[in-house]
């Protein structure tokens, strides 16, 4: 069977999905044409593609067991964690991971800068939810060049508040109005202003260990946690050069385009996690004062 007939993984149960990846793997990359047959052309239909296998059963194991360490160190009830690929080796390994990385070259093309992360952790039985938004309305990019991996770290289903996706929505970018509310994951509240069925929202069904890749302009948003375990979700915004903006300290992970107008960030040196977990404090309380 040629590769490029793997489409159908797409829509299969979950363990075929392992399945492939373990092919794939033992090939050492995902398959080219794949990904330019049917992840590019199903992300420009609808503004999302799922589930995409990208994390070996060990490599599950090895970051969710990282970022349990880090939220221990934290806080456990900490919902949302960000910018920690600039500071913890595990988390720049995940947003650099070759699987990942293939995945957003099928669509974004060659040229390929992490803009930012954030873990989205949902705690067992949380209210927290996500109001419906689009990311590019408020993120200062061109929404064209840019696009959000979100890498299930737990299962996340409908019952413990995957996200949630309106369908081919990202064609068109609407105002927003902010309604800050407390358990909106969403400190500022954004919400968009536009007409569209909730009842025609997919759920982004993930496997520990898949991804979705999303579009800055689709609308989304997701539910609170009913269930008795906690989901949580490493996320990643690639933009290219062409569209990104200063502000952000970016790290170039593929490509050779000119960044010459962008802030480059460094990937994170080796430390004790006390030394990182250090940096990384200072790191937000600045942006938080840059912020108010
Ligand atoms: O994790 C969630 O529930 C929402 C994530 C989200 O809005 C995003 O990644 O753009």
């Amino acid at each position: 069977m040629p590769l490029s007939s793997l489409a159908w993984f797409l829509e299969i149960p979950d363990q075929r999905c392992i399945d492939v990846l373990d092919r794939q793997n033992r090939m050492g990359a995902l398959d080219k044409t794949f990904l330019l047959d049917t992840v590019a052309p199903q992300y420009e239909r609808d503004g999302i593609v799922f589930p995409i296998p990208v994390l070996k059963p060990e490599e599950i194991v090895a970051y969710r067991s990282a970022f349990e360490e880090l939220v221990a160190h934290l806080d456990t009830g900490i919902e949302t964690v960000r910018w920690t690929h600039l500071f913890f080796r595990w988390a720049y390994e995940l947003a650099t991971h070759p699987a990942v990385v293939d995945a957003v070259e099928a669509i974004l093309g060659p040229d390929i800068f992490i803009r930012g992360t954030i873990i989205m952790c949902k705690q067992r039985h949380s209210p927290s939810y996500v109001s419906w938004h689009q990311d590019g309305a408020y993120a200062n990019v061109n929404a064209y060049t840019a696009l959000s991996a979100w890498i299930a770290l737990t299962d996340s289903t409908a019952e413990n508040g995957c996200m949630r996706m309106i369908l081919g929505s990202h064609r068109e970018q609407h105002a927003h109005l902010n309604h800050p509310v407390r358990d909106n994951l969403l400190h500022k509240g954004q919400e968009v202003q536009a007409v569209f069925d909730e009842a025609e929202a997919v759920d982004v069904t993930l496997k520990a260990g898949q991804m979705s890749l999303h579009h800055f302009n689709i609308i989304h948003g997701s539910n609170p946690n009913r269930s008795d375990g906690k989901r949580a979700g490493f996320v990643i915004r690639y933009v290219t050069a062409l569209g990104e903006q200063v502000g952000f300290p970016v790290i170039r992970v593929r490509g050779q385009a000119d960044c010459s107008h962008l802030e480059l960030a460094k990937e994170p040196p080796e430390g004790s996690l006390e030394e990182r977990i250090y940096a990384w404090k200072q790191h937000e309380l600045q942006r938080q004062a840059m912020s108010r």
